[in-house]
């Protein structure tokens, strides 16, 4: 994939790009062997459905159950490393921010994976399965002793901890919504990333952009290569699309 590969039209809206946002969804980390939320969930956990066991009602009706899961993914997780796509972002935001631009990375991804590339304004919308809190006093354990009890409890009130992300009918944090709808409501150029668009409030992000005028960029496996100003789609592989587009 070279420059010819792209549309000029966005390689010159890229270029005087001066406030930069991104969003990331679960495709971005896919080439780090990380399953996507739309891939089938495997072995024990293939008879359930990702969202059934990301809520709250189904820690309270099997909290171990839920643990087990997360601690599954984070195994996962913690052995993966960030990919071709993740480096191209770290290095759109050194060019971007290397003159007088602003950038604002924000994702979806619990994985951490954006931070351990190097990107720097990170806004993790729904939180990071490296870290746990208490169910009850809500209080964040950066470490947890891997005790017989699963879940293992606060060392604080004893409630059960769980992992520090949100889930479905839970309230995001609201400091990084605030921070996701400035950054969607103030860009010139909007890349949506790996992300199926399925998930509200983060699926309203890109309209956002586009109502405030921004370009909207969207890399993914399930949109046909298009260009429709200020809309352009490129279907591909965010590792193999992100990297190319960068240099270019
Ligand atoms: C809330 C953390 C309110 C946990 C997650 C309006 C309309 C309808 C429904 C709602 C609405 N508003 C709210 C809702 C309910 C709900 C929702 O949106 N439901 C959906 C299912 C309809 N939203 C909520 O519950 C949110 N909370 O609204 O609270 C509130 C207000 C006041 C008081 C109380 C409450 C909370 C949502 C967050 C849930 N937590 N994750 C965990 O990870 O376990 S969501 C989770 O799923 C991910 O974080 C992500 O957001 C989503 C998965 O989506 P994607 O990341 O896009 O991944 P997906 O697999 O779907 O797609 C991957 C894509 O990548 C594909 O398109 C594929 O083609 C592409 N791809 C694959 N490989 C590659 C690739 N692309 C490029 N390169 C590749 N290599
Ligand atoms: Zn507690």
């Amino acid at each position: 994939m070279d420059i010819s590969s792209f549309d000029p039209r966005l390689i010159a809206a890229l270029r005087s790009a001066n406030r930069v946002a991104v969003l990331t969804g679960a495709g971005v980390s896919a080439e780090s062997g990380i399953p996507t939320f739309r891939d089938a969930q495997t072995g024990l956990w293939a008879q359930f459905r990702a969202e059934d066991l990301a809520t709250p009602e189904a820690f309270r009706r099997n909290p171990r159950l839920v643990w087990d899961w997360y601690a599954m993914r984070r195994e996962g997780v913690v052995q993966a490393a960030p990919n071709a796509g993740h480096l191209a972002l770290v290095e759109l935001e050194r060019q971007v921010t290397s003159g007088d631009g602003t950038f604002a990375l924000i994702t979806q991804n619990v994985d951490g994976l954006h931070a351990a590339a190097g990107s720097r304004t990170v806004i993790e919308l729904h939180g990071n399965i490296r870290r746990v809190k208490c169910f009850d006093c809500g209080r964040i354990a950066q470490r947890w002793e891997p005790t017989s009890d699963r879940p293992p409890r606060c060392a604080d009130c004893g409630g059960l901890l769980r992992p520090d992300v949100v889930w479905f009918g839970e309230r995001l944090p609201a400091d990084a919504l605030d921070a996701a709808w400035a950054a969607a409501g103030a860009c010139d150029m909007f890349l949506s990333i790996g992300t199926s668009g399925l998930v509200e409030p983060a699926a309203s992000l890109p309209r956002a952009a586009l109502r405030h005028g921004a370009t909207v960029l969207t890399i993914n496996l399930d949109v046909e290569t298009r260009a429709a100003p200020p809309r352009f789609d490129i279907h591909g592989k965010a590792g193999m699309v992100l990297p190319a587009l960068v240099t270019a």
